[in-house]
């Protein structure tokens, strides 16, 4: 049964807030977040009138959610935002540390940055604790729960324990590390028995599928279904499977083809032909998964074996720092900003800079817009669950001429075969990558975007919302008739 034939029987849980209200000297500002994530299921509940719980972490959301409710989109209001408030200690525990240094570094295996302590788990149990008994408090008799990552992997099992009526859909975004690796991780126990609440439960890549099922046989010694996705917990069955993530490639089409943004990308284009130059881009939160030193590095590499590409090819670097409540995250964006200018000190004159960075957060259609203007996209994560940048490049490059160059070790390169792959620890194979991307003929790029543009408008956001809802539809239909 669809989800339309049950208006309202859908919540969604996730920790970043799909609508923000900021105090600022002007009065409160709304922000809307512009993740991909957001942008497709926000359409979803103001269609079908669900409800969307998470924490309330915009300095004005107290004052605008009497009762800690806000109807949204705030203009034309048509779901309510359920926000969970979170005390500061709370924040540090459950948001910055459990989830952010301990999960996310552990998750990406650079096990060297995990930390992790009791007490943070404590709090990163309270807080999960707290989402369960708000959704436990509104959720529809017999409805439908999508909740979300890392930051939440206990919800599942508690939401299980207080509303065995519902039926949970839970997604992790992010890299499920091998059991070897995983089982570091002190209350991995709690973290894979929390998540197997859930009756479907979804992951980037089979290989991320792969692991999982090793920690629950491992780690628990439960019994999996290798063939079927299958667990069996009690009388309780979960269904684990991959549903790779994807982009709004319609979307993506239509937002470069307006006039505004048009005029924005030929005017980047007649700027780099000014030069002489072709750009490359790459954009990332300032996150060590996301490889930025090391791309630095490649690029140095690039330029030092072939000094033929000097004042030809530009590399434009969008870094919008994140998480800056921890060190290290501040201390990487330095170190960013150190090694571009002695890369451009290097190798760069007065005519040709060899690596421009942009420090702020471009607003969505710009973006698609110089996805659109640049030749290259140069995509070199460490580890990254799927990595939406690479599908989003190919989306906007609707001329069929840019090459996208991407790390075997982010989950996108599972689909996207027609890209020039590298291993992002191999400077010099980065390096010989570019060199082969920039010789290859017309013909060959616009045979390999088309490719996967073919790919992704056969596998966009919303076939991703699609299956994963089809199947959480079908589980509430068998509670329902219980
Ligand atoms: C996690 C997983 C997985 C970036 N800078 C700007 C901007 N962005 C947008 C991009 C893209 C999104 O942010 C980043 O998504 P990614 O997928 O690349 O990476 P994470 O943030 O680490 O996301 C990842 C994802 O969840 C989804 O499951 O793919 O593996 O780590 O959409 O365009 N957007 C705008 N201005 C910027 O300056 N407007």
């Amino acid at each position: 049964m669809a989800l339309e034939d049950h208006p309202g029987s859908l919540v969604v849980v996730t920790n970043r807030e799909p609508y923000i209200d900021e105090k600022t000297n002007q009065g409160i500002r709304r922000l809307q977040s512009a993740g991909g994530v957001v942008s497709a299921l926000d359409p979803l509940l103001q269609r079908s009138g669900g409800a969307w719980v998470a924490w309330g972490s915009g300095s004005a959301d107290r004052e605008t959610a009497p009762r800690g409710i806000r109807m949204v989109p705030p203009n034309q209001p048509k779901y309510p935002l359920h926000r969970v408030f979170l005390s500061p200690e709370e924040i540090a525990g459950y948001y910055n540390r459990y989830s952010n240094q301990g999960l996310w570094p552990l998750s990406h295996m650079l096990i060297e940055r995990a930390q992790f302590s009791r007490e943070a788990f404590h709090l990163y149990r309270r807080v999960n604790q707290k989402f369960a008994r708000r959704v436990a408090q509104m959720a529809p008799r017999n409805g439908s729960i999508f909740s979300h990552d890392y930051h939440l992997a206990l919800f599942p099992r508690m939401i299980r324990e207080l509303r065995p009526d519902v039926a949970v859909a839970h997604f992790w975004h992010i890299p499920w590390p091998p059991f070897t690796l995983f089982r570091l991780c002190p209350q991995h126990q709690e973290i894979t028995r929390g998540l197997l609440g859930a009756d479907i439960l979804g992951f980037q890549t089979p290989q991320d599928v792969d692991n999982f099922l090793t920690a629950v046989e491992r780690g628990l010694k439960i019994p999996v279904d290798r063939a079927q996705g299958i667990i069996q917990v009690g009388t309780h069955r979960v269904t684990v499977r991959d549903y790779p993530i994807s982009v709004d490639i319609t979307a993506i089409e239509q937002m470069v083809k307006t006039p505004r943004i048009q005029r924005w990308t030929e005017g980047i284009r007649k700027r780099a032909l000014k030069h002489g130059v072709s750009l490359a881009i790459s954009v990332d939160r300032a996150d060590y998964t996301k490889g930025l030193l090391q791309r630095l590095e490649a690029i140095d590499k690039f330029f030092a074996r072939y000094p033929e590409h000097h004042r030809r090819i530009t590399f434009l670097q969008v870094v919008v720092p994140t998480r800056t409540e921890v060190r290290e995250y501040r201390r990487l964006y330095d170190q960013f900003v150190d090694a571009s200018a002695r890369l451009n000190n290097k190798y760069g004159d007065a005519a040709w800079t060899p690596l421009i960075h942009i420090r702020r957060s471009i607003d969505r259609p710009r973006l698609m817009g110089l996805f659109r203007a640049a030749e290259y996209a140069l995509v070199s994560s460490l580890f990254d669950g799927m990595n939406l940048v690479a599908k989003e490049f190919i989306s906007a490059q609707i001329d069929n001429r840019g090459v996208l160059l991407l790390s075997d070790m982010a989950g996108a390169a599972q689909e996207l075969g027609e890209a020039f792959h590298f291993n992002p620890l191999d400077p010099d194979e980065v390096a010989e990558q570019l060199h082969r991307a920039a010789l290859t003929t017309s013909a060959d790029r616009a045979r390999r975007i088309e490719s996967m543009r073919e790919h992704i408008h056969h596998h966009t956001i919303y076939d991703w919302i699609a299956h994963i809802v089809e199947a959480l539809d079908e589980v509430a239909d068998t509670y329902a008739a219980r």
